[in-house]
């Protein structure tokens, strides 16, 4: 029997989304995967930007901040690196993270923070009531871009495949059971995990996005070899078809244990003591 079930990580806040949001789904899925892995409520830490996906860290009983806008992965990447045992979660809208946080998100990709980052794409600024988003297709118009968005869309798997993230997936906040089941792999990944997560904003880009979503998104076949990096940007260009699932996923050692190979090396050959540091580092 398990030990602990999804009430044990549910906060005694209640969700304030608007009715059908979509991060209601993604919450649920997380829920479902911490039980799943039964990962002690007191062993993880959920760190969210600010938007209303920003809200899902207050909804977790597990330890949690509710950081500035854009800076959810240096956040992250703190509390990790502060103790290796817990899991962190770390999660954000598509403003938050490709916009005024994007500059964070190769760095994260590429020193291997073993961390995962769920990023509640609903190609809009939710709350905030409504403008563009980098995510936000060609010609939809919004509060900002009123004749229709202008400029390309930004394609996040395509980036995160090529800033070298180990573990790149899409899901959508309806099929609960897939999110589930990538979430909870995306966790026992070693490494940075990248989770594109569709989930509509029924009030600003309204209902029909279930539909543009359900109609484009195609659950990747069990035979695929997300080692395949070559597949794996085929699968991002073609953005005639949302693939759900692990698109990309590579196995390489992570920022803490390159760290300590550095500090064991340093320490075996004296560095620390002949730059003139006080104290030796602790292995
Ligand atoms: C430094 C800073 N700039 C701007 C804002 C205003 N702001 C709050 S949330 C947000 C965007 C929210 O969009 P997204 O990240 O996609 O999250 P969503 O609400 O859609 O989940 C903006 C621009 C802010 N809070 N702080
Ligand atoms: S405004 Fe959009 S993203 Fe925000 S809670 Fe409502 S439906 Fe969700
Ligand atoms: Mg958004």
């Amino acid at each position: 029997m398990n030990k602990y079930t999804v009430k044990d990580y549910k906060s005694s806040a209640k969700p304030i989304w608007c009715p059908g949001c979509g991060d209601y789904g993604v919450l649920n899925s997380l829920y479902k995967a911490f039980e799943q892995l039964q990962i002690p409520p007191h062993k993880a830490a959920v760190i969210s930007g600010i938007g209303c996906s920003g809200r899902l860290s207050g909804y977790m009983n597990t330890y949690g901040f509710n950081g500035v806008h854009g800076r959810v992965l240096p956040v992250a990447t703190g509390v990790k690196m502060a103790n290796l045992e817990n899991t962190v979660i770390a999660v954000g809208g598509d403003g938050d993270g490709f916009s005024i946080g994007g500059g964070h998100i190769m760095h994260a990709a590429r020193k291997n923070i073993d961390i995962t980052y769920i990023v509640m794409d609903n190609g809009i600024y939710g709350l905030t009531k409504g403008q563009a988003s980098p995510t936000t297709p060609l010609g939809i118009p919004t509060k900002t871009t009123y004749y229709g968005n202008v400029g390309t869309t930004f394609n996040p798997i395509r980036t995160l495949i090529a800033y070298k993230a180990s573990f790149v997936a899409r899901i959508f906040s309806a099929n609960i059971k897939h999110s589930v089941d990538i979430i909870a792999q995306a966790i026992e990944h070693k490494g940075f995990s990248f989770i594109n997560a569709l989930s509509p904003c029924v009030t600003f880009r309204g209902k029909d996005q279930y539909d543009y979503f359900r109609n484009k998104s195609m659950i990747i076949p069990d035979d695929y070899d997300p080692t395949d990096e070559v597949k794996a940007f085929d699968y991002a260009n073609n953005e005639d078809t949302l693939e759900l699932g692990i698109i990309y996923k590579q196995n390489r050692p992570t920022y803490d244990e390159v760290l300590d190979t550095v500090r064991i090396k340093a320490k075996k050959e004296g560095v620390p003591s002949k730059l003139g540091l006080l104290h030796d580092f602790e292995v």
